[in-house]
């Protein structure tokens, strides 16, 4: 069976997609050098003119937008129409700083939804499925999202909303779900949750998982398809694009594809802004090319991956990027050594341990220190105080050999780090309180 859900574009030959991409820059760019304060005046400071873009080649010559550009122009300088024209705003929650606000057209409603109805469909998705949607309502871009894509593909969708975890069991059970939608931590939660409710994944009718809005590794994939009986299919987005569907995964699990016909990928040098050749590992630059209310060129997103052109099995013919394996704000340098959070998750699962862990950063006497706090399994002995310590020993030996880290190993009894209902806080810096 086919997954497509617009199978026109998405296996579209790549000249195709190509031209549909110029054509849309050019009007993007020209529209908003008209209408954006805040774009004319980069170009101009750049000396670069609508008439300088002509192409998809010429992307490079335009000036990167970043975060603090969106709080400097709050709420509504980045429109590029009049607010009778938006019918929808969402914002970013603000934990790194001042919220932001986007906004969508009816139009812009339409093309995110259906970026977000590829991904349900490649999930194997249809009007047949009863699609449960555990991502936050609300300002959050994740429930409102995921609900009018379910809706478009026709499936019955259950708009539960994250929070009351005992309540989604019930409802997972007895409404049949059959594609969860959720964060992947979230999605691990409610797998314990129905482990201690004394119920299994026999006990439910799930078959897809649609997971995203954080970083999670290949090994949370293999235990999230283990402990709930389906097949995880990641999906990538951010607020200041257009929420989830920028990007999704089909079927062959080996990265994401991008929505290139609404969002054009770059891969850049973070220090440089050099763009970088397919395959080398840098910054994620977005740039939308049919957005009409909030258009934004050039994005940088801080999100770390690669792009690949390599024909999909699949038939997709989209470019596909790599799991976002971190973003640059939450790399950690630990005396000198540069890992990511999902480093450590990778090692920790492969050790046998849980995803259920912290990593608490801090420095004392100018020197870092790193506390890796994980819960053990149930079925990992843990007995005795002796037989914990040399647990803990082994497990900072290998992420010493594995990542080059000195880490101090803490293990907890299961059920001591507090779950999240949305995105995981996987790490806790102390260093930042002593700034
Ligand atoms: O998280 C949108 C979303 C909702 C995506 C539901 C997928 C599913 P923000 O809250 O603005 O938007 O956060 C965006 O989350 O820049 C990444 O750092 C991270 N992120 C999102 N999806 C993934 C993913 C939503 N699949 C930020 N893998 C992004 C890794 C992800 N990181």
């Amino acid at each position: 069976m086919e997954h497509y859900y617009q199978r026109e574009i998405e296996t579209a030959p790549r000249e195709q997609i190509r031209a549909l991409q110029n054509e849309r820059l050019l009007a993007t760019v020209r529209r908003v050098y008209e209408r954006v304060p805040l774009y004319r005046g980069r170009m101009q400071a750049a000396g670069v003119t609508p008439d300088d873009i002509q192409s998809v080649d010429d992307l490079k010559k335009l000036p990167f937008t970043y975060k603090q550009d969106l709080r400097d122009t709050y709420p509504y300088g980045m429109f590029a129409v009049p607010m009778k024209d938006v019918v929808r705003l969402h914002a970013s929650s603000g934990t790194t700083g001042k919220q932001i606000v986007v906004g969508y057209t009816a139009n812009d409603m339409e093309v995110w939804s259906d970026c977000c109805a590829r991904s349900i469909v490649a999930a194997g998705g249809s009007a047949e499925d009863i699609v449960h949607v555990s991502y936050g309502y609300g300002l959050f871009t994740g429930g409102l999202g995921m609900d009018a894509a379910s809706k478009k593909v026709g499936a019955a969708t259950i708009p539960v909303s994250s929070g009351n975890t005992q309540r989604q069991i019930t409802i997972l059970k007895d409404f049949r779900s059959t594609i969860l939608c959720s964060t992947p931590s979230y999605a691990l939660h409610l797998a314990e949750a129905l482990r201690e409710s004394g119920a299994s994944k026999k006990d439910l009718s799930l078959k897809a998982g649609i997971f995203g809005a954080e970083p999670w590794t290949n090994e949370m994939r293999r235990e999230l398809e283990e402990q709930l009986g389906l097949k995880a299919f990641d999906i990538y987005g951010l607020t200041e694009i257009i929420g989830p569907g920028v990007a999704f995964e089909c079927g062959e699990q080996t990265g994401m594809h991008v929505n290139e016909d609404h969002f054009l990928i770059e891969i850049i040098d973070p220090d440089t802004g050099e763009v970088l050749p397919e395959g080398t590992q840098g910054e994620i630059v977005f740039s939308c090319i049919t957005k009409e209310a909030f258009p934004i060129l050039r994005y940088r997103t801080r999100d770390i991956g690669l792009i690949t052109r390599k024909p999909c099995p699949c038939g997709r013919t989209l470019v596909k990027m790599t799991k976002p394996r971190g973003r640059t704000d939450d790399m950690l340098i630990i005396r000198g050594v540069n890992v990511f959070p999902s480093q450590i998750e990778t090692v920790l699962l492969e050790q046998g341990y849980t995803a259920n862990y912290r990593i608490i950063v801090d420095r004392s006497q100018n020197l870092d220190s790193v506390d890796v706090e994980v819960e053990i399994g149930s079925e990992l002995p843990s007995d005795t105080v002796k037989g914990l310590d040399r647990q803990e020993k082994a497990l900072e030996e290998a992420l010493r050999s594995l990542l080059g880290i000195s880490a101090k190993v803490k293990l907890l009894e299961p059920n001591t780090i507090e779950r999240s209902q949305g995105k995981a806080v996987r790490v806790v810096d102390k260093r930042k309180l002593l700034d």
